[in-house]
């Protein structure tokens, strides 16, 4: 590894679905990356003094800037690789409901339309006792502090069982959610059923063939081309490179000034650093490190806060 601003590095864990969303990009897309892996909570030690503190996985990387966000990931992922139907705004009108649904209430309710044995019982098997204790409290810390309250029970059963009816249904007409080929709007829709089935084990239902067809084919050309890093070569990357070459900024009120930025809805640990960039799809943070020099953190503008770091 050179710190080449274009070797893209993934910083994930395992069992996190926003990761495999960005894992299945890489690999339909044929692009090879480098994966650092992360613990399934706080705290990161391998990520928070590159980040900044954010608290979301998965954090993409190339050299000195680092994309927060799997939806920012995917823009970058589609500049690098010139496929603009990796783009969030490529979503067609009449696939914007389910995705949206997808990156909301039904991600949540994968998790909460389960018998809290159930769950218990799959994470012990794959955390063991004390890292699963420290889960449970991480989380419903987490969402404690969230404003959106995901539904519970049998209404997120009944959230589940519909979005897997309206894809199956959706599906029915074209291969992808994307129509021929595969696009953002299968990536956002994919990783809550692979949750679902890895989480709990379970099948999707034999009737929703369209369904099956679409998971079949979404996992089939796997995660490409994934090399392991340790933490330390991240880091090391990150001192090597600069930072690349700022966007045209348009104007905005707080740009050049310290300003503090969190995601609007849950996780909501900020980051704090200078504005060096507002575009319409990001905002861009540069941070002054001891060990690293300039980082740039770069944020999606939808779903994200940013104010006066003063007044954090
Ligand atoms: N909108 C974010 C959502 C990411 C997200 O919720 N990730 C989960 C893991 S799949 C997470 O960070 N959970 C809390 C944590 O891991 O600390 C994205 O698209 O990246």
């Amino acid at each position: 590894m050179t710190g080449d601003n274009r070797d893209w590095i993934l910083h994930h864990y395992e069992e996190s679905p926003y990761a495999e969303k960005i894992r299945l990009m890489f690999g339909h897309a044929g692009i090879p990356w480098s994966s650092v892996l992360s613990p399934p909570m706080p705290p990161r030690p391998n990520l928070d003094p590159l980040t900044g503190g954010y608290r979301r996985i998965p954090v993409a990387q190339t050299g000195a800037a680092f994309f927060c966000d799997s939806a920012l990931s995917a823009l970058e992922i589609d500049s690098a690789s010139d496929r603009r139907e990796l783009r969030p705004d490529s979503v067609a009108d009449d696939r914007s409901e389910l995705v949206a649904r997808a990156q909301g209430d039904v991600f949540f309710s994968i998790i909460t339309s389960e018998p809290p044995l159930k769950i218990l019982g799959a994470l012990l098997g794959k955390f063991g006792v004390r890292q699963t204790y420290r889960f449970f409290k991480d989380r419903s810390g987490m969402m404690k502090n969230a404003t959106i309250k995901p539904p519970s029970g049998k209404r997120a059963g009944a959230v589940v069982e519909s979005f897997f009816k309206d894809l199956d249904e959706q599906l029915a007409a074209s291969d992808f959610l994307s129509g021929d080929g595969v696009g953002y709007a299968d990536f956002a829709a994919i990783h809550p059923v692979k949750f679902k089935l890895d989480l709990m084990g379970t099948e999707l239902p034999e009737n929703l063939v369209n369904l099956r067809r679409w998971y079949d084919a979404m996992l089939q050309p796997g995660h490409g081309a994934r090399t392991e890093l340790a933490p330390g070569e991240a880091f090391d990357i990150a001192r090597d490179a600069e930072p690349r070459e700022l966007p045209p900024s348009e104007t905005h009120e707080l740009l050049q000034q310290q300003v503090s930025i969190a995601p609007a809805d849950y996780g909501m640990v900020p980051v704090t650093g200078e504005l060096v960039a507002a575009t319409p799809e990001r905002f861009i943070i540069g941070r002054q490190t001891e060990g690293y020099g300039t980082l740039h953190v770069h944020f999606p503008r939808q779903g994200y806060a940013l104010k006066p770091a003063q007044s954090s």
